[in-house]
């Protein structure tokens, strides 16, 4: 077998405690799944005897053998070498990567453990095949781990082995991958330049109940796109002049499809949100219970999960429906509310971003800088910003583009100047008036707002996004404007009036609204 040529899409990691295997056979299992289309195999044996454990690698290689598969051990090299099979899998506490090689030969090949940047840079200069990358999330199956990484450390990690020259060393990432997640981590890990050759997975396989079956699975998943990436029918926009020139489209585009917006939101602002989708010609339905959302996803709409009560099963209900959009790609609007304001707040974001893929996440400056900030590594503040000052223009503009580089998507942050940004266009609108500030809830139906434009036009998220906010501040100034408003409680109905009036003007061809668009 050629140690250049191996494909690692999908790798199994045996474990033959009861918990994960039950009272199967092991080659039972290995044999199934690598008949399901599992590429190679790594015998993972904390406790077994030298004995016992080269008697089981020999029976799986002559499995492994037989689907032309290889065949690693882990940690073990000596087992390794006595059951004659391709090479070995070692931890950061194992035996060095050069000892192993010398042992091995150059044919053999060898895997190493990294969590970190330095250990994937010690590790790639040592010679190492490829990577196992971890830990990505938490896993009952191993406990002691040093580091919960996400798809964002991943991703650095990628990222600085295309910088040092390392693309050719192969990697797979493991921990807590399953059928359900593994298309949005390898979406989310992939740097510029580099993307995972593999996901590495215990018990997505080992404890399967139809482990042939979930291997198959788990390799049509790797090979294709998750649903939440949109093919565009057209270029996209990318320069703001080329978006403005879609704003009649974007506009009418939700009159005419009046696509479903799904709240999950709180009281304070759940009829303002339901009047506001109405106005500009969305189909609001505010459903907290994530059960349903498994039907509502069907519907073409968007969900948005605004966290403005938050409580375990307020939690346990987004992620359900973040589950379920997710899995037939339709947009989900994450609007982390007082994200930075309590322990449990900051302990949701990090779980709503760690289950789903959010195509928009929207808020003001302090929860966009915790969002950016929730692995604890990663703080914006590092990077020289006072944490209690306000950030400076540029600064606001990068924070923003960088966590939508980071989660690959859109992000927006509110304030007297909104940004937005999906990593690639940084935008900002100077549209809005100060009453937005003085009427509660302003901030969520925006989002609302900005779910009913995704819904209506998904293969131009970015532009469908600034649209929405153009048509939304817009509104507000000339609410703000009229001579019967004197102050925030007029204000309500007026933009509400101007919202709808913006789409009837815009249905009739009349775009003067737009010539305010700053
Ligand atoms: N190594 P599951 S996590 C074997 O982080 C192993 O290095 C890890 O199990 C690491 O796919 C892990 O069931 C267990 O979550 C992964
Ligand atoms: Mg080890």
């Amino acid at each position: 077998m050629d140690r250049n040529n191996v494909n690692y899409a999908v790798y199994l990691v045996t474990d033959s405690t009861p918990a994960i295997l039950g009272d199967r056979d092991l080659c039972e299992v290995v044999e199934a799944s690598v008949r399901g289309g599992t590429t190679i195999v790594q015998l993972r044996e904390k406790t077994s005897d030298t004995g016992d454990m080269i008697a089981m690698g020999k029976k799986l290689h002559a499995i492994t053998k037989k689907y032309n598969v290889p065949l690693l051990i882990n940690d073990r090299v000596d087992v390794a070498l006595a059951v004659g099979c391709e090479g070995v899998h070692i931890g950061q506490d194992d035996m060095e990567l050069s000892t192993a090689r010398r042992l091995l030969g150059p044919d053999a090949i060898i895997g190493v453990t990294v969590s970190t940047i330095q250990e994937a840079m010690v590790a790639c200069k040592g010679g190492a095949d490829y990577l196992g990358i971890g830990t990505v999330y938490a896993t009952p199956t191993k406990t002691n781990t040093k580091n919960i990484i996400g798809a964002a450390g991943v991703r650095n990690i990628l990222q600085a082995m295309a910088d040092a020259g390392y693309d050719h060393v192969k990697t797979v990432c493991i921990g807590g991958i399953n059928a359900e997640n593994l298309q949005r981590i390898v979406y989310q890990s992939e740097a510029p330049s580099k993307k995972l050759d593999g996901v590495a997975v215990v018990s997505a396989l080992v404890a399967a109940p139809d482990p042939e079956a979930a291997a198959k699975n788990l390799l049509g998943l790797f090979n294709s796109q998750p649903p939440f990436v949109r093919e565009a029918t057209s270029p996209r926009a990318e320069t703001a002049d080329s978006i403005l020139e879609l704003v009649p489209e974007v506009v009418l585009e939700v009159a005419r499809k009046k696509p479903l917006s799904h709240n999950m939101t709180n009281l304070v602002v759940q009829n303002f949100a339901a009047n506001v989708a109405l106005a500009i010609g969305a189909s609001p339905i505010m459903a907290n219970n994530g059960e349903e959302a498994f039907d509502l996803c069907k519907l073409g709409g968007a969900l948005v999960v605004n966290m403005g009560t938050v409580d375990p099963d307020g939690l346990q209900n987004y992620l359900k429906a973040l589950r379920a959009y997710n899995s037939v790609g339709q947009p989900v609007v994450y609007d982390p509310v007082g994200a930075g304001a309590t322990t449990l707040r900051r302990s949701a974001v990090k779980t709503i971003l760690s289950h789903g893929y959010l195509d928009i996440i929207k808020g003001n400056e302090g929860e966009i800088r915790t969002v950016y900030g929730i692995y604890e590594r990663e703080t914006f503040q590092q990077r020289g910003v006072d944490s209690s000052a306000e950030l400076e223009v540029s600064q606001k503009a990068e924070l923003v583009r960088q966590l939508a580089l980071r989660e690959k998507n859109v992000v927006v942050m509110t304030g007297e100047i909104d940004y937005l940004s999906d990593g690639q266009h940084t935008f900002r609108i100077d549209n809005g008036h100060a009453y937005l500030e003085m009427v509660t809830g302003t901030g969520c139906v925006l989002g609302t707002t900005i779910s009913a434009f995704v819904a209506a036009y998904p293969n131009d998220k970015l532009a469908a996004t600034v649209v929405a906010l153009l048509h939304f501040e817009i509104a507000a100034e000339r609410a703000a404007e009229r001579r019967d408003v004197q102050g925030p409680g007029t204000f309500v109905p007026a933009f509400l009036d101007e919202l709808f009036k913006i789409r009837r003007e815009t249905g009739q061809g009349r775009m003067g609204w737009l010539k305010s668009a700053k």
